[in-house]
């Protein structure tokens, strides 16, 4: 595996890439063209100069997060071939630049869905956390509003004000889209895309819906071990892989993380590894990494990831807000840097004892 963090370019995010090169083990970083809207074509300049910001700090690209996939390709409405185009465009102009991932999502209308950004926890820590009730209790075109006032000041991924302008006419487009129809769009997606990403050796990676069930009445589909490897075999082809996100699989206490980890041998090709802490089926907060501050046992993912030969970045993920850093919620730097150091002992540990 390759250690990597998360990074939002140098407009966007609090975290300097100094910083970032500072935290042990880590060479590369996880990024994007922040202000693309998905639909739009990434150029090759825009990619080479982005690239050049981070290698002129001794790091480099490990992979892009996101290339977002747009709801005209989501629901099969009438500009998805022309952003299909722009994507696979998009995909040939990464591949020029020698960037061989990319994380996206097949989630309507809301990327990841929390209620609250800034839930404190007894160590006075803050984090993200969501409850089913207040979901229940919120109309989704509030949903926006109801959050951005925690968010810092700063942009969430998935969350981007331009698109929740339009909250109302996304769920308008989605109003005739079941699962099985988002998932015949996902496939016909991934068809088109599958020759460029072999030509140019890019692994595709879809992170999973978060939380790992309906929510608004939207429909999922990247939620649990039997719909993932149903994907993995519609287009079986080593590119059309995954993003292992623990906290995202692990909203639903069904999914068996390392079992699923083992199943999808060979076609992770990145992965998120963060901790959440139940306090029940449907309320959970984001934990500090380590295992005994939340439900799951990290040191069976870690391993499951090592044992099933994992050679793809991974990244810690949503961090605790601590330490008085103002940062976007999920994404400041000190808490990720923990999380990074504890993965990397975690690795070391494992690696040790098989080698032994
Ligand atoms: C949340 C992230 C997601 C993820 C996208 C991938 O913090 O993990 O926003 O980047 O779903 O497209």
């Amino acid at each position: 595996m390759e250690m990597t963090l998360r990074w939002y370019g140098t407009k966007f995010d609090t975290v300097k890439l100094w910083q970032i090169r500072q935290i042990p083990g880590v060479k590369g970083v996880i990024t994007t063209l922040y202000d693309k809207q998905a639909g739009d074509l990434w150029t090759q300049e825009e990619i080479a100069a982005l690239k050049k910001d981070v290698e002129a700090e001794s790091l480099k690209i490990a992979g892009i997060e996101s290339v977002n996939v747009s709801d005209a390709i989501k629901t099969g409405s009438a500009q998805r071939d022309e952003h299909i185009q722009n994507y696979i465009d998009t995909l040939e102009n990464l591949g020029k630049e020698d960037i061989h991932m990319v994380c996206y999502n097949f989630m309507p209308v809301f990327d990841w869905t929390r209620t609250e950004l800034a839930r404190k926890r007894a160590d006075g820590s803050t984090v993200l956390a969501y409850t089913q009730e207040a979901i229940d209790a919120l109309d989704p075109e509030k949903m926006f509003s109801s959050i951005a006032g925690d968010s810092n000041g700063t942009v969430m991924p998935g969350w981007e004000p331009e698109r929740m302008e339009h909250v109302k006419e996304l769920f308008e487009l989605y109003k005739d889209i079941d699962e099985e129809k988002l998932f015949e769009n996902i496939v016909y997606f991934l068809k088109a895309i599958m020759p460029v990403c072999n030509k140019y050796d890019i692994k595709m990676a879809i992170h999973p819906d978060d939380p790992a069930w309906s929510v608004f009445g939207l429909p999922r589909i990247i939620n649990n071990e039997k719909n993932i490897l149903r994907l993995m075999k519609a287009v079986d082809d080593v590119h059309n892989g995954v993003t292992f996100c623990s906290g995202s699989y692990g909203t639903s206490l069904d999914n068996d993380l390392p079992h699923m980890i083992r199943a999808l041998e060979g076609r992770i090709h990145f992965a998120h590894v963060r901790n959440l802490k139940f306090i029940s089926p449907t309320n959970f907060e984001e934990s500090a990494h380590l295992s005994s501050d939340g439900t799951f046992d990290m040191y069976e993912i870690m391993r499951a990831l090592y044992e099933t030969g994992f050679e793809g970045p991974i990244r810690p993920d949503h961090g605790r807000m601590i330490w008085g850093e103002k940062a976007m919620p999920g994404y400041g730097l000190y808490d990720r840097a923990l999380g990074a150091a504890y993965l990397n002992g975690l690795w070391e540990a494992i690696e040790k004892a098989h080698k032994a």
